[in-house]
Protein backbone atom coordinates (compact mmCIF):
# COMPACT_ATOMS: atom_id res chain seq x y z
CA UNK A 1 0.00 0.00 0.00
CA UNK A 2 1.32 3.64 -0.38
CA UNK A 3 0.15 6.97 -0.54
CA UNK A 4 -1.41 8.26 -3.48
CA UNK A 5 -1.21 12.02 -3.34
CA UNK A 6 -2.03 12.72 -7.20
CA UNK A 7 -3.18 10.70 -10.41
CA UNK A 8 -1.98 10.55 -13.57
CA UNK A 9 -4.88 10.38 -17.00
CA UNK A 10 -4.19 8.74 -20.27
CA UNK A 11 -6.21 10.78 -22.93
CA UNK A 12 -7.28 8.62 -25.65
CA UNK A 13 -9.09 5.86 -24.28
CA UNK A 14 -9.33 6.49 -20.83
CA UNK A 15 -11.09 9.92 -20.90
CA UNK A 16 -12.00 9.69 -24.45
CA UNK A 17 -12.61 7.32 -27.10
CA UNK A 18 -10.18 9.03 -29.97
CA UNK A 19 -9.31 5.81 -31.48
CA UNK A 20 -12.16 6.33 -33.31
CA UNK A 21 -11.09 9.39 -35.62
CA UNK A 22 -7.43 8.30 -35.88
CA UNK A 23 -8.48 5.07 -37.55
CA UNK A 24 -11.04 6.87 -39.78
CA UNK A 25 -7.77 9.32 -40.66
CA UNK A 26 -5.32 6.90 -41.13
CA UNK A 27 -6.92 4.61 -42.85
CA UNK A 28 -8.21 7.49 -45.38
CA UNK A 29 -4.55 8.06 -45.93
CA UNK A 30 -3.79 4.44 -46.51
CA UNK A 31 -6.45 4.29 -48.66
CA UNK A 32 -5.47 7.55 -50.62
CA UNK A 33 -1.96 5.23 -51.13
CA UNK A 34 -3.66 2.24 -52.09
CA UNK A 35 -4.08 -0.33 -49.61
CA UNK A 36 -5.90 -0.78 -46.44
CA UNK A 37 -5.72 -1.78 -42.18
CA UNK A 38 -7.91 -3.49 -40.28
CA UNK A 39 -9.69 -2.24 -36.72
CA UNK A 40 -7.31 -4.52 -35.53
CA UNK A 41 -4.18 -3.66 -37.20
CA UNK A 42 -5.56 0.12 -35.75
CA UNK A 43 -5.37 -1.86 -31.87
CA UNK A 44 -1.29 -1.85 -32.67
CA UNK A 45 -0.91 2.19 -32.73
CA UNK A 46 -3.05 2.79 -29.29
CA UNK A 47 -0.92 5.14 -27.10
CA UNK A 48 1.99 4.58 -29.98
CA UNK A 49 3.00 8.68 -31.09
CA UNK A 50 2.17 10.22 -34.72
CA UNK A 51 5.36 9.35 -36.67
CA UNK A 52 5.71 5.55 -35.50
CA UNK A 53 2.01 5.19 -36.07
CA UNK A 54 2.93 6.25 -39.75
CA UNK A 55 5.72 3.90 -40.01
CA UNK A 56 3.83 0.98 -38.53
CA UNK A 57 1.14 1.56 -41.53
CA UNK A 58 3.56 2.36 -44.16
CA UNK A 59 5.38 -1.01 -43.33
CA UNK A 60 1.62 -3.32 -43.22
CA UNK A 61 0.85 -1.28 -46.92
CA UNK A 62 4.47 -2.45 -47.59
CA UNK A 63 5.26 1.20 -48.94
CA UNK A 64 8.53 2.88 -48.86
CA UNK A 65 8.33 7.00 -48.19
CA UNK A 66 11.32 10.08 -48.20
CA UNK A 67 11.68 11.17 -44.53
CA UNK A 68 9.52 14.56 -46.29
CA UNK A 69 7.04 12.61 -47.86
CA UNK A 70 6.41 10.93 -44.16
CA UNK A 71 6.32 14.40 -42.74
CA UNK A 72 3.75 15.35 -45.77
CA UNK A 73 1.60 12.50 -45.49
CA UNK A 74 1.67 12.71 -41.36
CA UNK A 75 0.43 16.20 -41.57
CA UNK A 76 -2.30 14.81 -43.77
CA UNK A 77 -3.05 12.74 -41.47
CA UNK A 78 -3.36 15.46 -38.59
CA UNK A 79 -5.55 17.63 -40.54
CA UNK A 80 -8.29 15.37 -41.38
CA UNK A 81 -7.97 14.20 -37.77
CA UNK A 82 -8.07 17.93 -36.39
CA UNK A 83 -11.12 18.21 -38.32
CA UNK A 84 -12.96 15.97 -36.70
CA UNK A 85 -11.68 16.62 -33.23
CA UNK A 86 -13.11 19.93 -33.75
CA UNK A 87 -16.32 18.61 -33.54
CA UNK A 88 -16.04 16.72 -30.45
CA UNK A 89 -18.36 17.43 -27.43
CA UNK A 90 -18.95 16.83 -23.78
CA UNK A 91 -20.95 14.01 -24.74
CA UNK A 92 -17.75 12.30 -25.67
CA UNK A 93 -16.42 11.59 -21.65
CA UNK A 94 -16.01 7.96 -21.16
CA UNK A 95 -18.62 7.00 -18.52
CA UNK A 96 -17.17 8.02 -15.12
CA UNK A 97 -14.53 9.65 -16.17
CA UNK A 98 -15.51 13.28 -15.45
CA UNK A 99 -17.05 11.98 -11.88
CA UNK A 100 -13.65 10.27 -10.53
CA UNK A 101 -11.37 13.46 -11.51
CA UNK A 102 -14.13 15.44 -9.77
CA UNK A 103 -14.06 12.80 -6.70
CA UNK A 104 -9.95 13.17 -7.05
CA UNK A 105 -10.12 16.87 -6.93
CA UNK A 106 -12.25 17.00 -3.86
CA UNK A 107 -10.42 14.83 -1.62
CA UNK A 108 -7.35 17.14 -2.46
CA UNK A 109 -5.70 14.77 -5.16
CA UNK A 110 -3.48 16.67 -8.18
CA UNK A 111 -4.54 16.29 -11.12
CA UNK A 112 -2.27 15.86 -14.43
CA UNK A 113 -2.78 14.44 -17.93
CA UNK A 114 -0.49 12.45 -19.68
CA UNK A 115 -0.74 11.65 -23.05
CA UNK A 116 1.12 11.11 -26.35
CA UNK A 117 -0.65 13.20 -28.71
CA UNK A 118 0.15 16.90 -29.23
CA UNK A 119 -3.24 17.40 -29.78
CA UNK A 120 -4.82 16.89 -26.42
CA UNK A 121 -5.26 20.61 -25.36
CA UNK A 122 -7.99 21.08 -28.63
CA UNK A 123 -9.33 17.90 -27.28
CA UNK A 124 -9.70 18.95 -23.34
CA UNK A 125 -11.20 21.88 -24.36
CA UNK A 126 -13.92 20.75 -26.42
CA UNK A 127 -14.65 18.37 -23.82
CA UNK A 128 -14.44 21.40 -21.45
CA UNK A 129 -12.21 19.48 -19.00
CA UNK A 130 -9.54 21.80 -19.53
CA UNK A 131 -10.15 23.15 -15.61
CA UNK A 132 -10.41 19.79 -14.02
CA UNK A 133 -6.37 19.38 -14.48
CA UNK A 134 -3.79 20.76 -12.60
CA UNK A 135 -1.24 19.83 -15.40
CA UNK A 136 -0.94 18.69 -18.68
CA UNK A 137 1.86 16.83 -20.14
CA UNK A 138 1.95 15.97 -23.99
CA UNK A 139 3.33 14.76 -27.23
CA UNK A 140 4.24 18.87 -27.29
CA UNK A 141 6.28 18.92 -24.25
CA UNK A 142 7.92 14.95 -24.31
CA UNK A 143 10.62 13.93 -26.74
CA UNK A 144 10.80 9.96 -25.75
CA UNK A 145 8.07 7.94 -26.19
CA UNK A 146 6.08 5.29 -23.88
CA UNK A 147 7.26 3.14 -22.99
CA UNK A 148 9.82 5.66 -21.69
CA UNK A 149 8.68 7.24 -18.03
CA UNK A 150 9.23 11.08 -19.48
CA UNK A 151 5.60 12.08 -19.94
CA UNK A 152 4.80 10.92 -16.46
CA UNK A 153 7.94 11.64 -14.60
CA UNK A 154 7.34 15.38 -16.01
CA UNK A 155 3.73 15.45 -14.74
CA UNK A 156 4.41 14.70 -11.36
CA UNK A 157 7.24 16.93 -11.84
CA UNK A 158 5.21 20.09 -12.66
CA UNK A 159 2.34 18.49 -9.94
CA UNK A 160 5.69 18.46 -7.23
CA UNK A 161 4.54 14.92 -5.84
CA UNK A 162 6.90 12.28 -5.92
CA UNK A 163 6.78 9.38 -8.88
CA UNK A 164 6.22 6.84 -5.89
CA UNK A 165 3.01 8.63 -4.77
CA UNK A 166 1.59 8.59 -8.27
CA UNK A 167 -0.99 7.20 -10.30
CA UNK A 168 -1.23 6.04 -13.36
CA UNK A 169 -4.42 5.28 -15.55
CA UNK A 170 -3.59 3.95 -18.99
CA UNK A 171 -4.91 1.90 -21.58
CA UNK A 172 -2.29 0.64 -24.02
CA UNK A 173 0.62 -1.64 -22.51
CA UNK A 174 3.37 1.30 -23.40
CA UNK A 175 1.48 3.27 -21.55
CA UNK A 176 1.51 0.64 -18.37
CA UNK A 177 5.15 -0.15 -19.17
CA UNK A 178 5.91 3.69 -18.99
CA UNK A 179 4.16 4.20 -15.16
CA UNK A 180 6.22 0.69 -14.29
CA UNK A 181 9.66 2.10 -15.37
CA UNK A 182 8.60 5.76 -13.54
CA UNK A 183 8.10 4.28 -10.47
CA UNK A 184 4.45 4.65 -10.40
CA UNK A 185 1.04 2.74 -9.61
CA UNK A 186 -0.46 2.09 -12.49
CA UNK A 187 -4.35 0.88 -13.04
CA UNK A 188 -4.91 -0.47 -16.37
CA UNK A 189 -8.04 0.70 -17.91
CA UNK A 190 -9.03 -2.80 -20.92
CA UNK A 191 -8.16 -6.22 -20.51
CA UNK A 192 -6.30 -7.72 -17.59
CA UNK A 193 -4.95 -10.14 -19.98
CA UNK A 194 -3.14 -7.26 -21.96
CA UNK A 195 -2.59 -5.32 -19.30
CA UNK A 196 -0.06 -7.40 -17.63
CA UNK A 197 1.87 -6.05 -14.69
CA UNK A 198 -1.03 -2.83 -13.80
CA UNK A 199 -1.68 -3.03 -10.12
CA UNK A 200 -4.86 -3.23 -11.25
CA UNK A 201 -7.05 -3.68 -13.96
CA UNK A 202 -10.73 -2.16 -14.74
CA UNK A 203 -13.03 -1.62 -17.60
CA UNK A 204 -13.40 2.09 -17.52
CA UNK A 205 -12.95 5.20 -14.68
CA UNK A 206 -16.82 4.30 -13.59
CA UNK A 207 -15.29 1.68 -11.89
CA UNK A 208 -13.01 3.52 -10.11
CA UNK A 209 -13.07 5.06 -6.19
CA UNK A 210 -10.79 6.10 -3.72
CA UNK A 211 -11.24 3.36 -1.80
CA UNK A 212 -9.68 0.94 -4.71
CA UNK A 213 -7.03 3.83 -5.03
CA UNK A 214 -6.41 3.35 -1.21
CA UNK A 215 -5.54 -0.18 -1.60
CA UNK A 216 -3.12 0.24 -4.77
P1 LIG B 1 -1.48 12.98 -32.15
P2 LIG B 1 -2.80 8.85 -25.77
C1 LIG B 1 -2.23 8.78 -28.38
O1 LIG B 1 -2.99 9.30 -27.32
C2 LIG B 1 -3.13 7.91 -29.27
O2 LIG B 1 -3.55 6.76 -28.55
C3 LIG B 1 -2.36 7.46 -30.49
O3 LIG B 1 -3.19 6.68 -31.32
C4 LIG B 1 -1.86 8.72 -31.24
O4 LIG B 1 -1.11 8.34 -32.38
C5 LIG B 1 -1.00 9.55 -30.29
O5 LIG B 1 -1.77 9.90 -29.14
C6 LIG B 1 -0.49 10.83 -30.95
O6 LIG B 1 -1.58 11.66 -31.24
O7 LIG B 1 -1.33 12.56 -33.56
O8 LIG B 1 -2.77 13.71 -31.85
O9 LIG B 1 -0.27 13.77 -31.66
O10 LIG B 1 -3.39 7.48 -25.66
O11 LIG B 1 -1.31 8.90 -25.43
O12 LIG B 1 -3.59 9.90 -25.04
MG1 LIG C 1 -4.28 5.83 -24.52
Amino acid sequence: MSIIKACIFDLDGVIVDTAVYHYKAWKRLANELGFDFTEEDNEKLKGVSRTRSLELILQWGGVTKTEAEKEELAAQKNEWYVEMINHMTPAEILPGAKEFLLTCRAAGLKTALGSASKNSMTILEKINLTALFDAVIDGNKVSKPKPDPEVFLKGAEELNVEPVNCVIFEDAIAGVEAAINGGMKVVGIGSPKVLTGANLVISGLNEMNLEKLSLL
